[in-house]
């Protein structure tokens, strides 16, 4: 079998998305993710310009060679545009071969190490009390575990807070917009947060919280701390963790689990973080962390030290991603949960899929390949609009992590 075309599809079906189809001489066509939110179409350039004239020829089935190839071969290693590109294309060779060999990718991974993937949803709230009754309402839709997020009074607009009556999703069309941020206000607020759903919904529920990337080490080691009655599941980002040795002293001061790792893109990005176990859940993705094939690597290494993974599971993730994920989850025995939010009936459309959701977990289902596809057609239908995540400010306009 040879690849004989490598196709980049950009579109917008409730929101930008860039998937990679490589096809072969004989029929058979695997699909990948190529999404970076923000910056979708460097990576549909990468791809097109410089990754699809060099697959041309060569067999699919050689994925860890054409992995290293694309690695290695480029001389410039690393970094979200590069690794969501390697992604795409290592994605679409585990889906032409689960398909060449029909069988689900997941038993090409060793196998299933369990029934089920748990998943943990978000209930997202403009105050305590809104945010209280979306947790209910995810734990009578069947979920297990909720990430909880609420407006914090006296700050405008914040991270997980929806705009309107309808969905939160955090990039916005046109350039990007502007949000304000006070540590001192969210730092007061959040405890009552999770006073107030422990409160209501007792020990059972596992609970979630993302800081996004908004405090210091002394900052997030304080949140760790106060959270500690309500024994969250974990924290999700406390740092920007560009700084690895800042969870040293995180860890120092409180037992809260932590989960980094969305903004990662290679294992060089969190192998301190492992290797002296300053994390517990490491969240990259198989989208913007090199694919499958890198991903395994990492969980492996991560298995070493006792940290289990929690992949990144957001909407500007696209079906494609849900899907490798879901084979990769269901797979690796490091597996810690797995991030569901829900993609628009637009988005489902234009990717049909296998996967289905019961009573908390998720089932990648058994269909050769990864079982998600792009509809092209209508896929034509949602032409690209520029999109872009906020830009944050602190109340006195300094320029803050969003
Ligand atoms: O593109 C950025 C989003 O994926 C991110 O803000 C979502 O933090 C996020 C999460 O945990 O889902
Ligand atoms: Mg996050």
């Amino acid at each position: 079998m040879i690849i004989t075309k490598a196709k980049v599809i950009v579109c917008s079906p409730g929101r930008n998305f860039v998937t990679l189809k490589i096809e072969t001489d004989q029929g058979i066509y695997g699909v990948g993710d190529a999404t970076l939110n923000g910056r979708e179409l460097a990576v549909a350039s990468y791809l097109e310009d410089h990754v699809a004239p060099c697959l041309i020829g060569r067999d699919p089935s050689h994925i860890e060679d054409i992995w290293q190839y694309l690695y290695k071969g480029a001389y410039w290693r690393r970094g979200p545009v590069t690794m969501s590109a390697i992604a795409a294309v290592d994605m679409a060779l585990w889906d032409i071969k689960g398909k060449a060999l029909n069988t689900p990718v997941y038993n090409l991974l060793g196998g299933r190490s369990r029934t089920g993937v748990m998943v943990y949803s978000h209930a997202n709230g403009k105050d305590i009390e809104q945010t209280v009754d979306e947790v209910g309402r995810h734990l009578e839709m069947g979920y297990k575990a909720v990430r909880a997020q609420s407006g914090i009074p006296g700050v405008s607009t914040t991270y997980g807070v929806p705009k309107g009556s309808g969905k939160y999703e955090p990039a916005e069309k046109g350039l990007p917009p502007e949000h304000a941020w006070n540590t001192e206000k969210y730092m007061r607020h959040v405890p009552k947060l999770f006073q107030r759903i422990r409160d209501v919904y007792g020990d059972e529920p596992l609970l979630l919280h993302d800081c996004h990337h908004r405090l210091t080490p002394i900052e997030a080691a304080r949140v760790g701390k106060d959270l500690e009655p309500y024994r969250l599941f974990w924290i999700e980002d406390p740092v920007p963790a560009e700084l690895q040795e800042g969870f040293r002293l995180i860890r120092e001061h409180t037992t809260t689990p932590l989960a980094v790792g969305e903004v990662f893109n290679s294992i060089w990005d969190a192998h301190e973080l492992i290797r002296e176990q300053l994390i517990d859940y490491i969240r990259m993705t198989v989208l913007h962390a090199g694919g499958i094939s890198h991903m395994k690597k990492v969980a492996s290494f991560a298995e070493m030290y006792h940290v289990r993974t929690g992949s990144h599971g957001a909407t500007d993730l696209s079906p494609v991603t849900m899907a490798a994920a879901l084979h990769f989850d269901i797979s690796i025995n490091n597996f810690g949960i797995q991030e569901h939010m829900p993609h628009t009936s637009e988005t489902d459309e234009v990717f049909p899929h296998y996967y289905s959701f019961e009573g908390g977990y998720f089932y990648p289902g058994d269909t050769p390949g990864l079982g998600v596809d792009i509809d092209e057609e209508k896929a034509a239908g949602y032409p690209y609009e520029p999109a872009y995540l906020p830009v944050n400010r602190k109340e006195d306009g300094t320029i803050y992590n969003w």
